[in-house]
């Protein structure tokens, strides 16, 4: 395997809006980030993902994109993201950046023109299409933020195709010029010195010709039309063309935001010789907790299909290709909350599942505030949200005739707001985070929960996410050791082995607050051990045959 800096960096997400403001107006912005630099170097990653900063009337917090080349108002100037870049640069950290080219802001002066007229020569820019009949839609495919992916617009009697909201019109990737414009300003981006892009639902820029109808669903309206836009008939075609053209030239990474994404398909994405993206974000682990009806239809975790499900993409992608690790994104609710237990265990269930990802292969990804176990918010009413998915999704539930106390359940188990509080660095009113009011309310527990006080216990989550970053960077066996899941069946323990050369080593989790024995495998043979993190206090001797495990415990042990 060929070793690449992209597969020795632990990457770290910020999405700015809520990571630190520092003007008081509420809203984070790039000089906050440049503030807390130090922070993240302290924390020991290397690599920065910086959620979108472009100009955007901010339907979707950023991922409206009107215009590529300026830096948005509120987060500050192109001379303070230049700053931000240099001192990011200076402490030898990288900076990734999110690339959102599925889609447009309706206010990007391509979408300005292209509605404007038939004749216009950014018509054909987007995707547009006459309706079945009077006032009926092209197709009955279902935006993923609810109701119709098509919008009609009265200038030109047609609909335009918004796989997300109305606001976020879907770029016409057939067209050349379309490709052409996105990758000259790919380029532009990466001259400044930028070390790659995170892009955003990658997988759906290609749209199956004629556009059909999704399988009819009794009592809906509009259904999911995935099955012709993910992965869609020229996706490797347009991927290998930005390779082509743009990333052969950079010394770039990229992870490629797929949702739906198979392992077999993720392989062919980024395998090494077929030079398209060098990981994928895929979404079959953050899945497992949707019930038949999707996302807010709410299922408890079974950990046999977790452990299934990683596992799986561990081998499928173990001699070529690329695993992204990540449990959390802004997108995501907190691991803690959903996989854990962010009551009785919460700093022992978080270092258990932090443990769980980072000893993996693959690349892994910490979502600000992971680091310090934040959790999921509980706002009283529907008024405390922010996120348009959760908004929409709130009205399209009450009118399916759940009560409000249901539709709040699923909120808090799943908004991407639960993601998107403000972070909590002190113990100061509204956690440090501004001092003005923060546009979306910090959780109410930044008075226990904040970085301050995780950095000055040495056996807080944050201290324990600075060693296990520090294990990896120090063994090649934790970066590049193949994968082996070991006690297979076992309901409560998520146990694997990774080897590399003559080294092996043991990862044990136990993912509930039960109390199970963890019972060594007859064919792990070692003559010496070495214990290398845990989340209680062991005696490094002990015998590893038989572990009486403490609730959510979690042991890493090198073997020889
Ligand atoms: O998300 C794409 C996506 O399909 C999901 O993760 C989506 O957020 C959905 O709500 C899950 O229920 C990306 C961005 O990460 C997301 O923030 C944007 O809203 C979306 O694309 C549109 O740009
Ligand atoms: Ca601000």
């Amino acid at each position: 395997m060929k070793k690449e800096w992209w597969k020795e960096s632990v990457v770290y997400q910020i999405y700015p809006r809520s990571f630190m403001d520092s003007n008081g107006d509420g809203i984070g912005d790039l000089q906050g980030i440049i503030m807390k630099l130090d922070y993240l170097k302290e924390l020991g990653i290397d690599t920065i993902w910086l959620s979108p900063v472009y100009q955007s009337p901010n339907d979707d917090n950023g991922y409206d994109i009107s215009d590529y080349y300026t830096i948005m108002e509120e987060l500050g100037t192109m001379e303070d993201w230049e700053e931000l870049l240099d001192q990011i640069h200076m402490r030898e950290m990288r900076l990734i950046m999110d690339l959102v080219v599925n889609h447009t802001s309706d206010e990007h002066e391509w979408f300005v023109q292209s509605k404007s007229s038939k004749e216009n020569e950014y018509r054909d820019y987007y995707i547009w299409r006459e309706g079945k009949a009077e006032g009926v839609e092209p197709n009955n495919w279902a935006s993923n933020f609810g109701g119709s992916a098509w919008e009609y617009n009265n200038q030109t009697g047609d609909y335009y195709l918004h796989l997300f909201s109305k606001k976020q019109p879907d770029l016409n990737w057939d067209n050349e010029n379309v490709r052409q414009d996105i990758y000259k300003m790919m380029r532009w981006w990466l001259d400044k010195g930028i070390d790659g892009f995170r892009m955003d639902v990658i997988n759906f820029i290609s749209k199956e010709q004629g556009l059909p109808d999704g399988e009819p669903k009794l009592g809906k309206s509009y259904v999911s039309g995935s099955k012709y836009y993910r992965n869609g008939p020229k996706i490797h075609m347009y991927l290998q063309e930005m390779n082509k053209e743009v990333l052969s030239h950079y010394d770039a990474m990229t992870v490629g935001e797929m949702p739906g994404v198979s392992p077999e398909e993720a392989k062919d994405y980024t395998s090494q010789d077929r030079n398209e993206l060098n990981m994928v974000f895929q979404f079959e682990h953050v899945g497992l907790d949707n019930g038949p009806n999707g996302k807010w239809d709410l299922k408890k975790v079974n950990l046999l299909d977790l452990k299934q499900s990683l596992s799986r993409w561990q081998n499928a992608l173990s001699n070529d290709g690329w695993n992204s690790l990540y449990f959390n994104n802004h997108d995501q609710p907190r691991s803690v909350s959903r996989f854990g237990n962010d009551k009785k265990y919460r700093v022992e269930s978080a270092k258990m599942l932090a443990t769980l990802l980072h000893m993996m292969k693959g690349t892994p990804y910490v979502y600000q505030g992971e680091e310090l176990g934040m959790t999921n918010i509980e706002f009283e009413s529907i008024e405390g949200y922010r996120d348009i998915e959760t908004i929409q999704a709130y009205k399209d539930l009450k009118e399916q005739g759940l009560t409000e106390d249901q539709v709040l359940k699923s909120l808090y188990a799943k908004s991407r707001d639960n993601a998107r509080t403000p972070m909590q660095w002190d113990s100061s009113e509204n956690g440090g985070f501004t001092s003005g009011t923060p546009w979306i309310q910090v959780n109410p527990n930044y008075s226990v929960i904040n970085a301050e006080a995780e950095m000055a216990n040495e056996h807080s989550i944050f201290s324990y996410y600075s060693q296990l970053i520090m294990l990896r960077k120090q063994q090649d066996l934790i970066k590049f050791g193949d994968y082996q899941l070991v006690l297979e069946n076992d309901p409560d323990i998520f146990a694997y082995l990774r080897t590399y050369e003559d080294k092996k080593l043991l990862v044990i989790c136990n993912f509930y607050e039960k109390e199970p024995v963890f019972k060594i495998p007859n064919e792990i043979n070692f003559m010496t051990k070495q214990l290398l993190i845990s989340n209680y206090v062991v005696n490094a001797q002990s015998s590893i045959t038989e572990i009486n495990l403490q609730p959510y415990e979690t042991r890493v042990y090198l073997l020889n």
